[in-house]
């Protein structure tokens, strides 16, 4: 790991990986997602079952019905684990797997409003760093093709222009142009867009929220989570 690396890591929250995973791996992956979904349609209308719920749980529902033997081994790999502690500056060790994130295509009209602004770890009164999130892109994700977005520089807010942490959720909620409100904050949006075989790790403090797959292709990626004294 470069010196650089682990500063942007401390700075921002967030590390891009580029083809960091062998295509030929993500390929695999991939034939055997869409074996599951012809598999799935097959039975019944999946699509048409998805439709009738909120964008965010389609992602949920369609992930839980698609499964993938040896996922985890294949993506989490030690050498990336090892990355990942290096990153950490302490050991961290995944938990409860690897989970696909899929989404289905055509979602709708790709918004910044409405969406589930979320951070899966409860808050350190020492600020410490919790743990870290590997997102997988299995396949590759457009911008606006319902990659995952974080928010980064949003587990040092208190720092920033915006206040706190309360100031920043209202905004989220509330704001009508988020990327004109968060300009010059200190924190902004990433989308976790990109080409099969790259990882985004992130510090499980950032805010972090699924988005709308406005694309014609099913969003692959898939996703796990490393703790720190797991
Ligand atoms: O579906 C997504 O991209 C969001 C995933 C997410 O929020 C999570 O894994 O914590």
């Amino acid at each position: 790991m470069k010196s650089d690396q682990a500063e942007f890591f401390a700075a921002q929250g967030y590390l891009r990986l580029d083809a960091f995973h062998p295509k030929s791996r993500m390929a695999a992956i991939r034939r055997n997602v869409l074996d599951e979904m012809k598999r799935l349609s097959a039975r019944t209308d999946v699509t048409k079952s998805l439709r009738q719920l909120p964008f965010f749980q389609q992602i949920g529902k369609l992930s839980a019905l698609v499964n993938v033997p040896g996922l985890h081994d294949a993506l989490a790999t030690p050498e990336l684990i090892e990355f990942i502690s290096r990153l950490g500056g302490q050991a961290l060790t995944p938990s409860q797997g690897t989970q696909l994130l899929l989404s289905p295509p055509n979602q709708g009209d790709w918004t910044l409003k409405g969406l589930n602004w979320h951070v899966d770890v409860t808050s350190d009164p020492l600020c410490r760093l919790a743990g870290i999130q590997a997102f997988f892109l299995i396949d590759d994700v457009a911008p606006r093709g319902g990659a995952t977005l974080a928010l980064a520089g949003s587990h040092r807010v208190d720092t920033s222009g915006l206040g706190s942490v309360s100031a920043l959720r209202r905004l989220l909620k509330t704001s009508d142009n988020l990327e004109r409100n968060l300009r010059g904050s200190g924190v902004s949006i990433v989308e976790m867009s990109g080409r099969a075989g790259d990882i985004c790790l992130m510090d499980m403090r950032l805010l972090h929220t699924p988005s709308i797959n406005a694309s014609k292709q099913l969003r692959m990626m898939a996703t796990c989570r490393c703790f720190v004294g797991a």
